[in-house]
């Protein structure tokens, strides 16, 4: 089934200027980029997106951490997209990523782990709507 999914590049990975590199094993995954830009979020964004989080105890370190630098958020299509994406990116701890996954090879830590990615079809929706009104996604689409 065709669905859609959030990428964001944290705010750690564009600092350390792995964008391209990350990208590029985006689409060479066969993702189709329906629509990208690099912003900086203001903390109320950050606590909005995240705040499904809000109760566990690394939220406001999270909020933070989101806003310290630019993101580059990414609308993703393809086939299967949520858990393929996810396969590609691993797990949300890099040390138990597997290896050549993009938080394995770029994250530095549970907290600062280079990516985002949706967690299911409807959410991938969602979050794409929170970054990106419909007139600035792919007109292919
Ligand atoms: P996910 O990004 O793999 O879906 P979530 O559990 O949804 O992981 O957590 C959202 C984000 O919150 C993570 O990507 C990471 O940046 C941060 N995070 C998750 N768990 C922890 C933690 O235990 N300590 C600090 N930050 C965390
Ligand atoms: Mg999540």
């Amino acid at each position: 089934m065709i669905e859609r999914t959030l990428c964001i590049i944290k705010p750690d990975a564009v600092a350390k200027n792995v964008s391209g590199n990350i990208l590029a094993m985006i689409q060479n995954a066969g993702f189709k980029v329906l629509g990208m830009k690099m912003i900086r979020l203001t903390p109320a964004q950050a606590g909005a997106f995240y705040e499904v989080h809000k109760e566990r105890p690394f939220y406001q370190d999270l909020i933070n951490y989101m806003i310290s630098g630019p993101i580059i958020p990414v609308a993703l299509e393809k086939d299967n997209a949520v858990e393929d994406y996810r396969k590609l990116i691993g797990a949300t701890n890099p040390q138990n990523a597997d290896a050549g996954t993009v938080r394995k090879l770029y994250g530095e830590s549970i907290e600062k782990n280079a990516v985002h990615g949706s967690d299911s079809g409807e959410n991938g929706i969602i979050e794409i709507a929170f970054f990106f009104p419909k007139a600035e996604l792919s007109a292919n689409e």
